[in-house]
């Protein structure tokens, strides 16, 4: 390895200022383009750097992994991680790092502001009037479901699903049920005004059910057809998590069919190529994954995911002990049994 200063690859254009100041301690290499990278491209990026700051585009999986021989940190941009292979990770030793927390509250806000968009049908409106089809004032124009007063569902209940509760029950008087992995503590639940049910509940009571779960594979089109066929026709749908979660095809024959009133989709399963059958729908907004999409929140994601990187790399305030790593614990265990390994080699070597 001799003296050669780390390398750091930016795989996306991010925030200039907020990138650079890992010059300080690295060779930087950054792309003003914003670019979709083939699996090849990836690998010749990431043969040569010692740590890689990512977006959710760049999928990181044994075979990038295995191209990679220097690499140690993988700081994503975000907090759904399931562009990387962490096990993967994990075993190669290299440390794996997200963004929770910095972008709780406007994620919850964009999933409060579709599901009002959504219920109240406030893009389908909007396109309505634009095409010039609003001749008269009428009472039966754009009918939609109320907010305040209803039962808001969540599925998965994180940082973001307790945003999401607050904002429904606090600001909106809704009753709030939620289900998930674990039951939230009591005093969690009281402070949020969400009460715990299970699945077949949730889908069936829920006016509005909100999907801010994590993605693997046992959420993996957890909203199938015979899940939507458990709730109510009148109900509304908002998922702001990760599109592979909903069967998106059972979820377009479920709204042109009138078995579910409304969805609000911040996320697809092939975004950015979003399916006919959603684009047809007339009851659906579809917005392109902008969840923690403000300036402030974006840009907090990157300062975190730089921390990150610096710490995972060795350097900085925190050098070693990145804020928000991932896999930690199985990189520090993967180690352990590689040095474990040599130290075996060598004393077998010594007899
Ligand atoms: C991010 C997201 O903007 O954080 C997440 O998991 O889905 C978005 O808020 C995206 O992941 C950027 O990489």
């Amino acid at each position: 390895m001799g003296d050669r200063r780390p390398r750091v690859w930016v795989s996306q254009p991010l925030f200039d200022d907020v990138v650079e100041p890992l010059g300080q301690h690295f060779d930087l290499t950054t792309t003003g383009e914003v670019t979709a990278y083939t699996p090849q491209q990836l690998a010749e990026q990431l043969a040569d750097v010692d740590g890689a700051l990512i977006t959710l585009n760049e999928r990181i999986g044994a075979a990038e992994i295995a191209a990679a021989p220097r690499l140690r940190a993988i700081a994503n941009v975000g907090v759904g991680y399931n562009n990387l292979d962490v096990d993967a990770l994990s075993a190669a030793g290299i440390l794996a790092s997200n963004t929770p927390d910095v972008l709780t509250e406007t994620t919850a806000d964009l999933g409060f502001a579709l599901l009002m968009a959504t219920a109240r049908r406030i893009t389908e409106a909007e396109r309505w009037l634009r095409e010039g089809q609003w001749g008269q004032w009428s009472f039966q124009t754009m009918l939609g479901a109320d907010i305040h007063g209803s039962t808001l569902g969540i599925l998965g209940m994180g940082r973001i699903g307790q945003g999401i509760a607050r904002r429904g029950a606090l600001g909106f008087g809704m009753r709030v049920l939620y289900h998930n992995r674990s039951r939230l503590p009591q005093a969690t639940e009281a402070e949020v005004g969400a009460q715990y049910v299970d699945l077949d509940t949730l889908l069936a009571q829920a006016d509005h059910l909100l999907l801010v779960l994590p993605y693997n594979a046992s959420s993996h089109h957890i909203i199938d057809a015979a899940a939507l066929a458990r709730m109510k026709p009148t109900a509304t749908l908002v998922n702001i998590a990760r599109g592979g979660i909903v069967d998106e095809l059972a979820l377009a024959d479920a709204l042109a069919n009138g078995r579910l009133a409304a969805a609000g989709l911040d996320v697809f399963e092939g975004e950015p190529n979003i399916r006919p059958e959603l684009l047809a729908l007339r009851n659906i907004v579809l917005t392109p994954h902008i969840g923690s999409a403000s300036q402030a929140t974006r840009r907090a994601m990157v300062q975190l995911a730089v921390d990150n990187l610096v710490a995972a790399l060795g350097k900085g305030p925190d050098a070693g002990n990145p804020p928000s790593a991932i896999n930690a614990d199985a990189v520090n265990a993967a180690l352990a049994g590689a040095a474990g390994a040599v130290a075996k080699k060598t004393d077998d070597a010594k007899r």
